[in-house]
């Protein structure tokens, strides 16, 4: 996979993308990433990308020109293009998913106060990492960039992506390693049983109440699986839910 950021700011992908997973499945050609600055596409003699805006109000927004010639020079028939923007479509999991199938993706990050709206016509979606404002999309594109990059094949053993918390829409089950007891907290006894059933059964139990008290939305809107069912119904019986 390529991925293109457009950005004003690339020197902040450097340790992002040299570090761990990401940068060991940059190294294998996994996945390949290109800069475009957008000030490089900025005529005038200053190289302004950003201008105030109509009808006033505080801050800068950035023009029309410099990004949408910034995304001209790079956008190709298949290129799936992503405006970074506090103002899109919650990013999930399953978007992750459907992006690591993609052949070109194309993040772009704005800064200031926004962006002119008339780019947004330019791409196929505006996405948001979550409720809360950060000071430009860079952050957010190295959101985007880590979520897919690991679930590209060869990035990640297969298999350790399926039960992570949002895989299977519970959250993941609490893990532990040595030692067994730590200065008197110890492991839950059934993990030390070797009882792989026992284990499976009190691992999905975990999911289930982890999720209920973090996050009821999810619970609330989770389809229980025959066997998740099973455990639920226990659960109440038990009154621990
Ligand atoms: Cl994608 N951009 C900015 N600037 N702020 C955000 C965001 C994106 N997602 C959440 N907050």
């Amino acid at each position: 996979m390529k991925i293109t950021v457009l950005t004003l700011f690339p020197e902040m992908y450097e340790d992002f993308l040299h570090t761990s997973i990401i940068g060991r499945s940059i190294d294998r050609g996994i996945a390949e990433v290109e800069f475009v600055q957008i000030r490089d596409f900025a005529h005038d003699a200053y190289r302004h990308v950003d201008d105030h805006p109509f009808g006033g109000g505080h801050g800068q927004v950035m023009k029309c020109q410099p990004v949408l010639d910034a995304l001209h020079s790079v956008k190709k028939e298949n290129s799936y293009t992503m405006l970074m923007s506090p103002a899109g479509h919650p990013y999930t999991q399953k978007k992750a998913h459907e992006l690591s199938d993609k052949d070109h993706l194309i993040l772009l990050c704005g800064h200031y106060e926004g962006l002119d709206a008339r780019i947004n016509e330019e791409v196929d979606e505006l996405v948001s990492i979550g409720d809360y404002v950060l000071t430009g999309g860079e952050l957010a594109s190295m959101v985007i960039m880590d979520s897919v990059i690991r679930l590209l094949k060869g990035s990640i053993t297969e298999g350790s992506t399926e039960e992570e918390s949002y895989e299977n829409g519970l959250l993941e089950y609490p893990q532990y390693t040595q030692p067994a007891d730590y200065e008197g907290k110890k492991v839950p006894e059934i993990l030390l049983s070797g009882n792989h059933a026992k284990i499976k059964e009190w691992r999905t139990e975990q999911s289930i109440l982890l999720t209920k008290k973090e996050r009821p939305d999810l619970f609330k809107a989770h389809e229980f699986t025959k066997e998740e069912k099973k455990i639920l119904q226990r659960l109440q019986k038990e009154g621990k839910i």
